[in-house]
C-alpha cells in the first residue's frame, strides 16, 4: 500500500490502526495517473494543477494515445502528505470543448487580485475556424475551486501548454506552444490577449519544443521547456531579461529519461527557501509512457544564477514521519548487490512497489524520516520470505549504528512483524534497511511505533 493522502477519512483509518501518516515520495500521486505538473504556491500551499492521463479504449479517446478527459487539483503544506480535491474542470462542462475529445492536455493557474485563473488547452467543438486546440480559462475564487469555465477559448490562441507569468510591474504574460513557443502580454482582466503572439526568441531552433514555464529570480528571466534535442524530450533552460525574450540558451536542467518516457513536462516553485522542480516519468505505467505520474525533487541554483542539473530520484521531497508506512523501495540510495525494486502486483501497479533484498548485505537507504520526540519503541516490518532472514535496520550508512534487528521468519505470504528497538532515535535519520542473514527478504514497508 502507498502513502498519499487522499482525504480526512483515510488519514483517520490509519491513524486509528496505529499506522499514522503516510509520507511523499515519487511519484506523488498512486491512485491515479497525473501528468504535466503545474505547482504553485498559494497562502503559503503548493497546490499542483496536473492533466490526468487514463486509458483510451474503443470507447473513448484513441487507443495508444494520450486521453484526458478532466483535470484534478492537490495540495500539500508540507510536501509530505497530498490532499486530492477532485475534478475542477471536465470536458463535459466546457461549452467550447469537443466532449468527445479527450484532449485536457497540460494546464496552467495563477492568482491575481483575489481570483484564480485556471488556462487549460482542448479541442473545440467547431470544426471550423476554431478547429484543434483553443486555451480556455476557468476562475475560481479558491486555488481548488469551485472553477468557472469561461464560454469562449481565449481569442487568437491556438495550442497547448499554457503558462502564466505576472511581472513585478503587473504585466500578465501568457505562454504555450505548438511546435514552438509563443508569448502574448494579457489584458488585466486575464481573459483577452493584450499582444500579438510571438514566437519566443532566440530557443534553439531545431527540435520540438513545449510545455514553456517562465520564472523570474533576482531579476533574471528563466524560460524553461522541455526540448527533443535528441530523441526524447528533456527538460531545457533559457535566460533574459525581459519575460518575452530574447533569451540565450543555458543549460539543461533535466536530462531524457533512461528508460525512454518521450515526453516530459515541468514546473519549478520556491518554498520556504528552497527550489523545487516537478516533473512527470511513466512509473506505474513502464510499458506505455501516455500513462504518467507527477514528481518532484529539490533544485538548485550556482552562484552565478544557473540551474544546476537535477537526477531524478524515487525519494523525492518532504520528510518522511517514522509512524508512517515507509515506502523503502523509493529509496535515495541501494548497494552494489543483491537489491531490486519490483510492482506488489504488475496487473495493479497502483498498489507500489516491494524492496527485494536478495543476498546479504543488499541494502537501501531512505533519507530523512523524522522520529520526533517520541521515543519509538518498536519497528513493524511488512515481509515476505521463502527461507527467513533477518533485517537490520541502521542509522546513516550500512555500517553505522544498528536501530533495530529483525528476524523474518520463513513465510511466503506477507505479514507483519514487529520487534523492540536496539536504539530508540529521535530527530531526522537516514535508514539503511539490510539484509543481515539469510537468502531473501521481501519488503513492503516499514514503521515505527
Ligand atoms: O500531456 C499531453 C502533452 O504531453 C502535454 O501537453 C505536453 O507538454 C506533453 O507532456
Amino acid at each position: 500500500m502507498k502513502r498519499i493522502i487522499y482525504g480526512l477519512s483515510l488519514i483517520s483509518c490509519w491513524l486509528l490502526a496505529g499506522i499514522g501518516q503516510l509520507s511523499a515520495q515519487n511519484p506523488l500521486i498512486m491512485d491515479q495517473y497525473t501528468a504535466d505538473p503545474s505547482a504553485r504556491v498559494f497562502e503559503g500551499k503548493v497546490y499542483v494543477y496536473p492533466s490526468h492521463d487514463i486509458l483510451a479504449n474503443e470507447n473513448r479517446g484513441r487507443p495508444g494515445w494520450f486521453c484526458m478527459e478532466d483535470y484534478h487539483v492537490f495540495s500539500s503544506a508540507n510536501l509530505t502528505e497530498w490532499q486530492d480535491h477532485g475534478v475542477i474542470v471536465s470536458q463535459y462542462d466546457v461549452d467550447w470543448v469537443n466532449p468527445d475529445s479527450y484532449s485536457m492536455w497540460a494546464p496552467d493557474c495563477i492568482a491575481r487580485n483575489g481570483k484564480y485563473y485556471f488556462y487549460f488547452p482542448a479541442n473545440s467543438r467547431d470544426t471550423g475556424m476554431r478547429r484543434g486546440f483553443g486555451i480556455g480559462v476557468a476562475v475560481a475564487d479558491h486555488p481548488e475551486g469551485p472553477y468557472i469555465p469561461q464560454p469562449e477559448p481565449i481569442q487568437n490562441v491556438r495550442g497547448i501548454d499554457p503558462n502564466l507569468f505576472i511581472d513585478q510591474d503587473g504585466q500578465a504574460y501568457l505562454y504555450w506552444s505548438m511546435g514552438n513557443i509563443y508569448v502574448a502580454k494579457l489584458k488585466e482582466n486575464m481573459l483577452e490577449l493584450a499582444s500579438e503572439p510571438q514566437v519566443v526568441k532566440d530557443l534553439p531552433d531545431a527540435g520540438l519544443k513545449e510545455g514553456p514555464y517562465l520564472f523570474e529570480r533576482n531579476g533574471i528571466y528563466y524560460m524553461t521547456y522541455p526540448h527533443v534535442a535528441n530523441k526524447t524530450e528533456r527538460l531545457e533552460y533559457a535566460i533574459g531579461d525581459n519575460p518575452a525574450g530574447p533569451f540565450r540558451f543555458a543549460g539543461v536542467i533535466m536530462d531524457e529519461s533512461p528508460t525512454g518516457c518521450w515526453t516530459n513536462h515541468h514546473s519549478i516553485i520556491e518554498l520556504k527557501d528552497q527550489w523545487y522542480l516537478f516533473y512527470h516519468h511513466n512509473d506505474l505505467s513502464p510499458k506505455f509512457d501516455k500513462a504518467r505520474s507527477i514528481r518532484a525533487d529539490s533544485l538548485f541554483f550556482n552562484g552565478d544564477g544557473t540551474i544546476r542539473k537535477v537526477t531524478p530520484t524515487l525519494r523525492g521531497v518532504g520528510v518522511t514521519h517514522a509512524g508512517g508506512m515507509i515506502q523503502i523501495d523509493r529509496y535515495s540510495a541501494t548497494g552494489d548487490h543483491g537489491v531490486s525494486i519490483g510492482f506488489l502486483d504488475s496487473l495493479d501497479t497502483f498498489r507500489g512497489w516491494k524492496t527485494i533484498l536478495g543476498e546479504k548485505g543488499a541494502w537501501t537507504r531512505y533519507n530523512t524520516v523524522d522520529f520526533g520526540d517520541q521515543e519509538m519503541q518498536t519497528v513493524q516490518i511488512k515481509a515476505s520470505s521463502e527461507k527467513g532472514g533477518t533485517v537490520e535496520i541502521r542509522s546513516g550508512s550500512a555500517d553505522g549504528p544498528v536501530i533495530a534487528r529483525v528476524e523474518i521468519p520463513a513465510y511466503p505470504d506477507w505479514s507483519v512483524v514487529h520487534s523492540n528497538l536496539l536504539e530508540v532515535p529521535s530527530g531526522i535519520h537516514h535508514l539503511v534497511t539490510l539484509l543481515g542473514e539469510g537468502n531473501g527478504v521481501e519488503i513492503d514497508w516499514i514503521n515505527f511505533k
